[in-house]
């Protein structure tokens, strides 16, 4: 292609991105911003997929019959958001092994948020009611992004996470109203939870590589800053109506401006565990890795099967061509 065609195809996309159009898998697409959209939305499914782990932890020791339920569904949710996002990249022309070995590799990042520890039952609602409150806010936008196949499957996130997130508040809720000990849990389960989920809305937007670009082709449609505004304001009421005390002493209603002036983001701390020097990214790698390998008879049987099932239709069909001719 001559290069004059190229600036005419890049103008096409631009002024259908201008429109608003959404951009399908087998149009025109500028090089970077396919690269780009395997970026985000593989670091994304391979989020929902480690985000499995802290909470998987607790299922065996949830407190009811009713709360095992709850986050055996949540859970499986999550690998289910996985597979449509993987699906989504794959349409981008690259394969799930490719994806998976990214992951595995540690070549690929996921979400910060998730090499946390769970240590008591509180942290599954504080987990429902911040991560995914904060997962909310930064992917409801995202319903709206440009490429199709990553907004049509965001519709669908999104509504299983505003269910997560409400059973997440709902545990907090039964906390609050518990005993002095059930309090203090819920407390301490905020304490811990409250920055790493302000910090999984991604760097400040001075520090933010990507979002120029990115708001530019309308794959992010609000930068890192105003989401996590966003998420504090809708979060901190939320948090008082049930007497819970946000860990920041400089949190203040700021009348003017209409939000909370909040105070600073431990950064050194974000990019250590981005880094993969958090508390429980070797374990989290470790238990992801380990699924993958321990599963393989699980995908030879799979395959041996469809093959067998192949080899079965194929012998019908010559069968019956016969008895036709
Ligand atoms: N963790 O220039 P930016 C969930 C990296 S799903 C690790 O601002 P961008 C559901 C970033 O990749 C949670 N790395 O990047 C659930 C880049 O590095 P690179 C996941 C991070 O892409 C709930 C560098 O820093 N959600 O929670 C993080 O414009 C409960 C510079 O950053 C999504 O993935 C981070 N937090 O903005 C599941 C949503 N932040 O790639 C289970 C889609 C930034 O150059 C249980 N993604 N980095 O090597 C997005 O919206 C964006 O990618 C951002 C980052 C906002 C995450």
């Amino acid at each position: 292609m001559s290069e004059e065609q190229i600036r005419n195809l890049e103008t096409q996309f631009e002024e259908r991105i201008a429109r608003d159009e959404k951009i399908e898998p087998k149009d025109w697409m500028p090089e970077k911003y396919r690269k780009t959209h395997i970026r985000q939305i593989s670091q994304h499914a391979h989020s929902e997929v480690v985000g499995m782990l802290p909470e998987g932890n607790w299922i065996t020791r949830a407190p009811s019959l009713r709360r095992k339920v709850a986050l055996l569904a949540k859970v499986q949710d999550e690998a289910g958001h996985g597979l449509y996002l993987y699906s989504a990249c794959e349409t981008l022309g690259i394969s799930r092994d490719e994806l998976y070995e990214q992951l595995h590799s540690g070549k690929a990042k996921y979400s910060s948020i998730f090499n946390y520890p769970t240590v008591t039952w509180a942290d599954m609602g504080a987990i429902g009611w911040l991560v995914d409150g904060a997962a909310i806010i930064n992917q409801v936008p995202l319903c709206n992004t440009s490429f199709g196949p990553y907004a049509r499957a965001m519709v669908r996130v999104c509504k299983e996470e505003s269910f997560h997130q409400r059973q997440g508040y709902e545990i907090m809720i039964k906390l609050m109203n518990g005993t002095q000990e059930q309090k203090d849990m819920a407390q301490d389960a905020l304490n811990r939870w409250w920055w790493p989920s302000l910090m999984m809305l991604g760097p400040t937007d001075a520090e933010s590589v990507h979002t120029e670009q990115s708001m530019k082709w309308k794959l992010k449609r609000k930068s890192n800053d105003d989401l996590r505004q966003q998420f504090i304001d809708q979060t901190v009421p939320q948090a008082e109506l049930i007497g819970l005390v946000i860990p920041d002493p400089d949190l203040k209603w700021n009348e003017e401006r209409g939000s909370y002036d909040f105070g600073e983001i431990n950064w050194d701390e974000f990019w250590q565990v981005v880094k993969g020097h958090g508390p429980m990214n070797k374990e989290r790698m470790k238990a992801r890795v380990g699924a993958w390998e321990g599963g393989e008879w699980v995908r030879d049987a799979a395959m041996a099967y469809s093959e067998k099932q192949q080899e079965r239709k194929e012998k019908q069909s010559a069968s019956l061509k016969k008895e036709v001719s």
